[in-house]
């Protein structure tokens, strides 16, 4: 991973989202030693401020970088055999029931090495780089084996020192009951809290645990066992809840002060509120809902009442959402979820960060890292707006310049 620059580098002329709002005027960034260190009007700079400074960029939408708060990244295979199947009719729980879905791509992340899921993650992990992503949390719960969770979280951690990128780990040992724990569901839960979270905590694999909550997946009851053994090792939780039904897994996650709870499609006005009450973030998943062709909406028009901070991501994963363009789902939000472009970028940035428990991150302040896209584009609306690979000018991580065209 690139160490930090030290040198001074300012953008100039540069339109700002900052990762809540556009900024009305044309602004100049400096950066220095990693993080942003100024940020005036551009009518206002004063060049002693920044003596010795390069000009790293002019003109152009200045973003912080993208944050992907859900994915599945890393796994073997593909699932578009089931994608047909799904066109013709068949549902996603009945491939699942018929032991497909989630199942078949365990039994290919099982059956590969961790350099094979190196090899088969990182052109996803460069996609996503590539339309501006610098903080990827990635997901395990293709392994659903002690052993195989942990060697998918050792993929995520080392597909972030091969790139600069910052990656965050999610275990997610409770997405799929493996077919040798088929009748003992509550024993399989055993082995998550027991022996999966344990020794992820001890060997720094994970930095949250995340549950799929949910007729095919853990019942509420199970869930919670989960999230005691997380507080207990003290891990970060997340939930995939409310995506086929509700089973009030959001307002479960939330009791336990969960970062985020996922999906969401089917969550009612008492979740909302929980989410509202326990500072939850909100993540939305349009990838999934066009992939899976849903009809049931999440409920903006709540979370936006009760002020739940919303973030969009790609949960990008084989199944679900065959997708690594986080500027689509930004579209996708708007077109599908009615977000405005503004709380889909802001959903991307700040408050995706937020989802991650990083409060320092998605944003464009003082001190914060400097984690930013340069786009060639006039305002940050376009990023919704259009989709259209090939916008990003630069892409600065940690303070230095890592892609530029
Ligand atoms: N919900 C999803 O949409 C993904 N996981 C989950 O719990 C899908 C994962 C997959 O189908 O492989
Ligand atoms: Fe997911």
């Amino acid at each position: 991973m690139p160490t930090q620059s030290t040198s001074k580098q300012l953008w100039r002329d540069v339109q700002v989202f900052d990762g809540l709002v556009q900024l009305d005027e044309a602004m100049t960034v400096l950066v220095e030693d990693g993080r942003i260190a100024g940020l005036w009007p551009s009518g206002e700079f004063n060049e002693a401020r920044a003596e010795g400074a390069a000009c790293a960029g002019r003109g152009g939408v200045l973003t912080p970088g993208l944050v992907d708060c859900h994915t599945h990244l890393v796994y073997a295979g593909n699932r578009a055999g089931e994608f047909e199947q799904r066109l013709e009719g068949v549902s996603y729980e009945e491939i699942a029931r018929a032991g497909g879905g989630i199942l078949s791509s365990v039994r290919a992340t099982r059956a590969a090495s961790e350099d094979e899921l190196i090899a088969a993650s990182l052109p996803r992990l460069d996609a996503l780089l590539a339309d501006g992503v610098t903080t990827v949390e990635i997901k395990s719960g293709y392994g659903l084996t002690v052993a195989d969770e942990l060697k998918m979280l050792r993929v995520a951690r080392r597909l972030g020192e091969l790139r600069p990128v910052r990656v965050i780990t999610t275990l997610l040992g409770a997405h799929a009951l493996p077919p040798e724990y088929a009748g003992r569901a509550d024993d399989y839960v055993s082995l998550v809290c027991d022996e999966m979270i344990p020794a992820a905590a001890a060997e720094g694999l994970a930095d949250a645990v995340d549950v799929f909550c949910e007729g095919i997946g853990f019942s509420p009851a199970q869930c919670e066992r989960i999230y005691q053994a997380a507080k207990a090792h003290g891990l970060a939780i997340k939930a995939h809840a409310e995506q086929l039904s509700n089973l009030g897994g959001s307002a479960l996650a939330a009791r336990y002060g969960a970062l985020s709870a996922d999906h969401i499609e089917y969550l009612d006005e008492a979740g909302v509120r929980a989410l509202a009450e326990a500072g939850t973030v909100a993540v939305l998943l349009p990838g999934a809902f066009h992939v899976l062709r849903e009809t049931q909406l999440p409920p903006i028009e709540l979370l936006r009442r009760y002020d739940v901070p919303m973030a969009v991501a790609s949960d990008a994963n084989p199944g679900t959402s065959p997708i690594c363009m986080p500027t689509l789902m930004a579209n996708l939000a708007c077109t599908l979820f009615r977000l405005t472009p503004r709380e889909a970028l802001s959903g991307m940035t700040a408050q995706a960060a937020r989802a991650l428990g990083r409060l320092d991150l998605g944003r464009i302040e003082v001190g914060a890292p400097a984690d930013l896209c340069l786009w060639d584009i006039q305002q940050p609306a376009e990023l919704a707006y259009a989709v259209q690979a090939g916008r990003l000018r630069q892409r600065v991580f940690n303070g230095e310049v890592v892609y530029a065209r």
